[in-house]
C-alpha cells in the first residue's frame, strides 16, 4: 500500500476523551472512529488488524477441529424465552420490536440459537462430538462503555459451542478449547493467563477467564507469579488426545490464579509470600462448561448407543476479538506509539523515502516495494512529500515492527537502513539483504494476508 493512496487519518492532538493508552493510540493512528457510545467504525488500519486477529482465531479454531459457521446478529425473543434468559438477562440486552410487533433482540451471545440449530438436525450419538463456532458482532448495552474497543456496546466475538455425549467428553472439549486459546493468544504476542472465574449470566460453575496483565485492566486478579513463567511455545498438539489436553490444562491451571469473583484468601496465603501477586488484567476470553443447562430447557437430546435419550452436554467459549486490539496495544507500546507484534501487524514493514522526488531514492523504494510484495509481504510505503521527521512520527505511531529508510546518502554507498520498532536499533544493509531479513522474520509468523 502506498500512503498517498491510503486512508490513514492520523491525529496530531491527543483526544481528550481517551483515558487509556490503547484508546488514545487507536484514535490517533486513525484506526477507529466513535459513532455512538461504545460503537465504532473500523477505519482501514484498524480493520486490517481486526481481520488479522480474526484470521488467527479462525486458523486455530479449525486446527482444533471446530467447525466455522455464521449466525445472525438479530435473534427472536422466543428462543430466549425457552431458556428463561429473556427475562434474566436484564438491561444489557438490546430489545427491539419489528413492524409485526414481534419481539427481537440484538444477540449478546448465541447459546440459545446454536442449541436450536443443533436440536433441529442432530439426533444421534453418532454425530458427536461437535463444536460449532462463529465470529460475529454482538451487542451488550453496557451501563458504562469505556476505554474504546475494550468495553464496547457493539463488539466482535468469537463464540464456540461444544456438543458432547457425556460429561467426560464435554470436559475434553473444555480442555481442547483451553489449549487452542493458549496457542491463539501466543500467536498474537500475548501472554493470557487462564484464571478460575465465575459463570455469570452464561452459567455453569466450571469456567476460566483468560487475562492479559495490564494496569489498565478492569478485573482485579490474584495469582502465583510462577504462572507467568509458563509459555506454550511451538509444541505439537493432537487435539483428539484426551491425556495430552488434560495435562496441558493441569500445567497451566494448577498454580493459583483467580479473578476477584472466586478469590480465596486462605488458599492464596498458602503461596510463598514473595510469589503472591495482586494485579489487574484484561479479560480477552472465557470458557464455560455448563452441562445440560440449555439442552434440558430447550429439548436438545440425542440417542445413546443403547437406545436411551439424553440431553446433550454443552459448554461455550468466547474470545473478545475486537477487545484484543486494545489488549495488545496496552501490552505493547511506548511513548511514541503502538508496537505491533509481528503476528498481527497491519503491514509487515514500512518504507520511508527520505527524499521524495529524488530519482535514485524513488527508484530504490519502488524496487523494495516490488520485492517485498513479490515475496508475499505487505509493505506500507510512505511516498508522501513530507519531511522525514513527520514520516518517522507516523511510522512510530502506527507501530509497524520493521522500517526500511531510504535516502540518497545511503544509496550512494549501496545501503538502506533497517530499523526495529521495538528496540530502536538500526543496521545498514543492501536493499536485497534488508528484504531477505524481513522475509526470514515473517517466515516464523504465518500471518494471513489481505485487506
Ligand atoms: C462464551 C461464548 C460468553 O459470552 N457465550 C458465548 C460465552 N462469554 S463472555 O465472557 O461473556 O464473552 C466472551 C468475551 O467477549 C469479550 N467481551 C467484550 N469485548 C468488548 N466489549 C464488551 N462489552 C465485551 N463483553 C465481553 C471478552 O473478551 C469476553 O471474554
Amino acid at each position: 500500500m502506498r500512503l498517498t493512496r491510503y486512508f490513514l487519518p492520523v491525529l496530531k492532538e491527543t483526544p481528550s476523551e481517551a483515558q487509556i493508552v490503547s484508546h488514545r493510540y487507536m484514535l490517533r493512528a486513525g484506526m477507529i472512529k466513535q459513532s455512538a457510545a461504545g460503537i465504532y467504525s473500523w477505519l482501514p488500519l484498524g480493520f486490517r488488524v481486526l481481520k488479522k486477529i480474526e484470521s488467527i482465531v479462525h486458523e486455530e479454531q479449525m486446527r482444533a477441529g471446530h467447525v466455522p459457521m455464521l449466525m445472525p446478529t438479530m435473534q427472536p425473543a422466543d428462543l430466549w424465552r425457552e431458556s428463561g434468559r429473556y427475562d434474566d438477562y436484564g438491561q444489557e440486552m438490546l430489545r427491539i420490536t419489528d413492524r409485526h410487533e414481534r419481539d427481537m433482540l440484538f444477540g449478546p451471545t448465541n447459546e440459545e440459537m446454536v442449541t436450536d440449530i443443533f436440536r433441529s438436525y442432530v439426533k444421534s450419538y453418532k454425530d458427536l462430538p461437535l463444536t460449532l463456532y462463529h465470529i460475529q458482532w454482538k451487542f451488550r448495552d453496557e451501563i458504562r462503555p469505556r476505554f474504546g474497543v475494550m468495553r464496547g456496546r457493539e463488539f466482535y466475538m468469537k463464540d464456540g459451542y461444544n456438543f458432547d455425549l457425556d460429561r467426560d467428553a464435554a470436559l475434553h472439549s473444555y480442555n481442547r478449547h483451553l489449549v487452542s486459546y493458549l496457542r491463539t493468544y501466543e500467536r498474537m504476542g500475548l501472554q493470557a493467563i487462564p484464571m478460575r472465574a465465575d459463570g455469570g449470566p452464561i452459567g455453569g460453575d466450571y469456567t476460566h477467564e483468560f487475562l492479559v496483565l495490564a494496569e489498565t485492566g478492569e478485573s482485579e486478579v490474584f495469582y502465583d507469579s510462577a504462572v507467568t513463567d509458563l509459555t506454550f511455545g511451538d509444541r505439537e498438539i493432537d487435539y483428539d488426545n484426551v491425556a495430552q489436553c488434560q495435562s496441558i490444562l493441569e500445567e497451566f491451571t494448577s498454580k493459583y490464579a483467580r479473578t476477584d469473583e472466586t478469590h480465596d484468601e486462605a488458599l492464596f496465603n498458602e503461596i510463598p509470600e514473595e510469589r503472591r501477586r495482586v494485579a489487574r488484567g484484561i479479560e480477552v476470553g472465557q470458557i464455560f462448561y455448563f452441562g445440560t443447562k440449555y439442552s434440558e430447557a430447550m429439548g436438545a437430546t440425542v440417542q445413546t448407543a443403547d437406545g436411551n435419550t439424553v440431553p446433550v452436554e454443552m459448554g461455550s467459549h468466547g474470545i473478545g476479538v475486537s477487545r484484543l486490539l486494545g489488549a495488545i496495544i496496552e501490552a505493547s507500546h511506548d511513548d511514541k506509539g503502538i508496537i505491533w507484534p509481528e503476528g498481527v501487524t497491519p503491514f509487515h514493514c514500512g518504507i520511508v523515502n527520505l527524499k521524495q522526488g529524488d530519482e535514485a531514492a524513488d527508484a530504490a523504494c519502488e524496487a523494495l516495494y516490488a520485492a517485498l510484495t513479490a515475496a508475499g509481504l505487505e509493505p506500507l510505503y510512505d511516498d508522501r512529500n513530507e519531511r522525514a521527521g513527520g514520516k518517522f512520527a507516523t511510522m512510530d505511531l502506527i507501530g509497524l515492527p520493521w522500517r526500511i529508510t531510504v535516502g540518497p546518502r545511503g544509496l550512494a554507498n549501496g545501503v538502506v537502513e533497517l530499523t526495529s520498532r521495538r528496540t530502536g536499533e538500526s543496521e545498514e544493509l543492501s536493499p536485497e539483504a534488508a528484504v531477505q531479513k524481513i522475509v526470514e522474520i515473517y517466515a516464523k509468523h504465518p500471518t494471513p494476508r489481505g485487506f
